[in-house]
């Protein structure tokens, strides 16, 4: 079976409590991570036993991590990428010695995801993170700045804050000019440096997907498809090495064809982590997210969990972001109650595939999710 969690921001940075989240019915554990500390900064061992600790006493398990983020300089080969890498491993070594075997990451240059509107408003009244390529496809960071600072109508872009103006620009121009191989080339680079002591520690990586699959102010990208993740796959074959399967990410793009992703057999054994949440499209390149139900969106969860079942899949799982309902006031795409909605709903999928195909569920009683 599947194991059920959540992401939580940790005790300062998330209004939600893990009293709330483990009232979510089925809720094993929790992924979280050291958000304090700045990427290129190594992970000391206490604070991780620190957290693991408070999400123990509120009787969940922390059953991962995400993210350690990587450096930007690791991710164009800078000069100090070797000191940087090192200070990654001593955060996995942190992770490791606390008994945690996950970690989420992404290797997408600069940004970690991008829309247009953070709170679109839907007709039954909620809001929900949204992407128009229109706005944005094409332009470079200055005249996306310029875009920004002219709006008469207040439009603001996440990440994009004016005052951060000369910093984005300085670092979307180290990655002028380089292609998806170069990239791939220190991809491998820090994978290789990596691998050796995730699999001391077993800690499996799983690298997130590019949100959206699509190129973005000139920036190589090189996780947006199936041929992406399978050259992944095979840039560093260590079993430690491979994805967390975001479907709203990848699924951002209508060519993706999710069951086929995962039942691709260099991808299917190396999914450690699932992300799974719908997003609706409303138009070419554009999209914005809805709920879990299939349904409401364009991506069909129940063949998605389908497929996750009949490849093996039984690990970390969490609902994706969510939209803003019931006056929740939440970071965007991360309110508790249309996460734990989706929570729900993918636990109904899984138990009906699986009793469907005459098997237990839950077949792990060790799991919090047997009895509470
Ligand atoms: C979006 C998330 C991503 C993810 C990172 C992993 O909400 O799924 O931001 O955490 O890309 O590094
Ligand atoms: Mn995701």
């Amino acid at each position: 079976m599947m194991h059920m969690t959540m992401r939580w921001y940790g005790p300062d940075q998330d209004k939600i409590t893990l009293k709330q989240i483990r009232q979510v019915p089925g809720m094993e554990g929790v992924i979280t991570a050291l958000h304090e500390i700045p990427a290129g900064e190594a992970w000391p061992e206490e604070k991780v036993r620190e957290r693991k600790a408070i999400v123990e006493k509120a009787g969940l398990k922390l059953m991962g991590i995400e993210s350690i983020n990587v450096h930007e300089d690791i991710k164009y080969g800078g000069k100090n990428r070797d000191e940087l890498i090192d200070n990654y491993i001593k955060s996995l070594e942190a992770v490791g010695k606390n008994d945690i075997h996950m970690v989420c990451y992404n290797f997408m240059p600069v940004f970690d995801w991008t829309r247009t509107d953070l709170a679109l408003p839907l007709p039954d009244g909620s809001t929900a993170l949204a992407y128009d390529g229109k706005i944005i496809e094409g332009l470079s960071a200055e005249e996306m700045f310029d875009r920004i600072a002219n709006a008469s109508n207040g439009f603001e872009m996440p990440g994009w804050e004016l005052n951060r103006r000369d910093e984005i620009t300085a670092q979307i121009k180290k990655f002028e000019g380089m292609t998806g191989d170069e990239l791939r080339a220190n991809y491998k680079y820090f994978l290789d440096a990596i691998m050796p002591t995730c699999e001391k520690y077993n800690i499996k990586m799983g690298v997130h997907p590019d949100d959206p699959s699509y190129d973005l102010f000139g920036l190589p990208r090189i996780c947006k498809c199936e041929e992406d993740l399978v050259k992944i796959a095979e840039m560093n074959t260590s079993p430690c090495n491979g994805f967390s399967l975001c479907t709203g990410s990848l699924g951002s793009n209508p060519n993706n064809n999710l069951p086929k992703i995962i039942r691709n057999p260099k991808i299917a054994p190396r999914i450690y982590f699932a992300h799974v949440r719908n997003v609706l499209y409303t138009g070419d390149h554009q999209f914005h997210e809805s709920s879990h139900v299939s349904h409401t969106g364009s991506l069909d969860l129940y063949e998605i969990m389908k497929a996750l079942i009949e490849v093996g899949f039984n690990g970390l799982i969490r609902p994706d972001h969510g939209r803003e309902i019931w006056d929740e006031i939440a970071r965007p795409g991360y309110g508790l109650y249309d996460r734990a909605l989706g929570a729900t709903y993918l636990i109904g999928l899984e138990e009906a595939i699986r009793k469907g195909k005459g098997e237990a569920y839950p077949n792990d009683i060790n799991s919090v999710t047997a009895k509470i």
